[in-house]
């Protein structure tokens, strides 16, 4: 079998000077291409010195850092299937995860070892290590017995590479499986389709836990030999003053908000760029003409989903059209789009529609859920994405709203039906909505709606409190209003177009 192993892509295109930076961080350590070899190798050996089964799941929910990025390469190094975990999540969060993906190895920080550990063995997971972004913990410790020399895994072009977790509409996070081929043949298309060239420098400042920071901007950067600037945190003055030193930059719609609020963003400092890209939520146009204005650089804005990673993308070169702001550009070479109305027929050139996909960029499907799998290709097998826009006669797709019930809150999703669930468990509650609402740094925020139980004296505040002690903290709700009825159409249906419509102005 010949090797598809995404690892075996990244290694060949690392410079022939192995002692040139491969990664800067913003604490002002430097980690020479040698090093990202030499660790990864390491890694690998420890991994493979534990026998696991082939296919073994490797779970980690560990700070932002260089290592962490490391222990992703030497899982596809060592061939088996990498499960980023954000590290908002709680308890009852994780013990899902661990319980659906059954991983064979969990690697977390020191601090959460207590918990994480009891919810693992329990789940049946045999290995626990501990990492922590200061290069402490026993995943180092134990690496730093083993060879740093290591054979790549051979793998299949069609074999698991990682598991993505994205949270279903009825609350249930489903685990997207990610194939080598799928990883690579995106990161090859986006290294043509952006222009990387020699000496590009990347400025990564997004989590690791998510498609865009941990597959888009690090294969970007390692497919081309690039050297990353590195951030722990993103830090809107941090990256403005690194700038200079670099080429391109990455994005969620707030990171491009945050550093707008900057005085110190000025096309000055702003000159070496090359590039500057934004995705994961829908970029607004004032922030496209403000950046314009302001850097001289107009945003290149691209559309993508754990399932797919990147989908469409405004152009980069100008020969084939401009970057229209309020779009996300031209389906990506190899990737087919198409808008389907209700009937299930492609709609008229311009006309809204469901948008469907297709490419060898698209998941295998979702871990242990073939129904779910099933319900969410078409007959014809392309993955309908529960957006929902319209491509114009130029090609352009613009996406116009979402058929699922979603909120992307400063890039990171929230489903509505998961933080209803916990709220109706409340006691005293008879029923919840929770709702979208525009915010200026995060573009938009959940707010809920709740009924309590006839004569039950309920608090927002309080149920706020609550779930913060349960859920992740980007689920919170940033408003809770407890209301007599929520509006319902004539089947009884909550209108949440209603609710949206209410407090669109609730935070200006
Ligand atoms: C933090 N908070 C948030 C969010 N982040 N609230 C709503 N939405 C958020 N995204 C709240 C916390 O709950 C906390 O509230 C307070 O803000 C401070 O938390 P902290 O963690 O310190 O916030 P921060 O460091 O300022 O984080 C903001 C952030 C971060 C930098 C914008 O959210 C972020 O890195 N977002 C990027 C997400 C991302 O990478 N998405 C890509 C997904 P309290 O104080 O009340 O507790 S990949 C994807 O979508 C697809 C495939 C694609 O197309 O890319
Ligand atoms: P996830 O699978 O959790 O990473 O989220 C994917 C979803 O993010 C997509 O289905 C879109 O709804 C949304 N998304 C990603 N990029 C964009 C974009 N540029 N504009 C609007 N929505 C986007």
């Amino acid at each position: 079998m010949s090797d598809s192993n995404l690892f075996s892509a990244l290694r060949a295109a690392f410079p022939q000077d192995l002692d040139t930076a491969a990664v800067e961080t913003d604490a002002d350590m430097v980690y020479s291409w040698r090093d990202l070899d030499r660790a990864t190798a390491m890694l690998a050996n420890l991994l493979r010195a534990l026998n696991l089964p082939e296919g073994s799941r490797i779970a980690v929910q560990v700070e932002k850092s260089v290592e962490a990025m490391m222990l992703y390469l030497a899982t596809l190094r060592a061939g088996y299937v990498f499960l980023p975990l954000n590290t908002a999540y709680q308890s009852v969060e994780i013990e899902y995860f661990i319980g659906n993906a059954e991983p064979a190895v969990v690697v977390c920080t020191g601090k959460n070892f207590g918990w994480v550990s009891k919810i693992a063995f329990k789940a049946g997971t045999r290995h626990v290590f501990t990492l922590d972004d200061d290069r402490t913990g026993s995943l180092l410790e134990r690496a730093s017995h083993h060879s740093d020399r290591h054979e790549v895994a051979v793998k299949a072009a069609d074999d698991l590479a990682a598991i993505v977790y994205t949270s279903g509409t009825t609350g249930r996070s489903k685990g997207a499986m990610l194939t080598h081929g799928n990883l690579l043949s995106n990161a090859q298309v986006l290294k043509d389709y952006w222009g990387w060239v020699s000496g590009d420098v990347l400025i990564h400042a997004l989590p690791i836990f998510h498609v865009h920071g941990l597959f888009v901007a690090i294969h970007g950067a390692l497919l081309n030999g690039s050297k990353m600037i590195w951030f722990g945190k993103f830090d809107p003055k941090g990256v403005i003053r690194r700038m200079p030193e670099a080429t391109v930059f990455m994005g969620v719609p707030t990171l491009y908000v945050r550093m707008l609020a900057e005085p110190g963003l000025t096309r000055d400092v702003a000159r070496h760029m090359r590039l500057f890209i934004s995705g994961s939520a829908p970029l607004l146009i004032e922030t496209f003409n403000e950046w314009q204005t302001r850097t001289g650089h107009t945003i290149l804005e691209r559309y993508g989903m754990s399932e797919t990673i990147m989908l469409t993308s405004n152009p980069y070169d100008a020969k084939d059209g401009e970057r229209r702001g309020g779009t996300v550009g031209f389906p990506l070479p190899g990737v087919g789009v198409r808008v389907r109305g209700e009937d299930g027929r492609e709609v008229p050139t311009g006309e809204i529609g469901d948008i469907q996909v297709t490419g060898p960029n698209v998941f295998k499907g979702y871990w242990r859920m073939p129904e779910k799998t099933r319900e969410e290709f078409t007959d014809d097998g392309w993955f309908n994405t529960g957006d929902v826009g319209r491509i114009d006669e130029r090609g352009y797709v613009t996406i116009v709203g979402r058929s699922k019930d979603l909120i992307i809150s400063g890039g990171y999703n929230v489903y509505p039906a998961e933080v209803e669930g916990y709220i109706n468990d409340m006691p005293g509650v008879a029923e919840s909505a929770l709702v979208g609402v525009p915010h200026p740094d995060f573009g938009e925020v959940g707010v809920a709606v709740v009924i309590a139980k006839p004569g039950v004296p309920l608090d927002g505040e309080a149920i706020m409190a609550r779930l913060k002690a349960q859920l992740a903290n980007f689920k919170i709700p940033k408003r809770c209003f407890v209301v007599k009825e929520l509006p319902r159409n004539s089947m009884g249906k909550v209108q949440k177009n209603l609710l949206r419509e209410q407090h669109k102005q609730l935070f200006g």
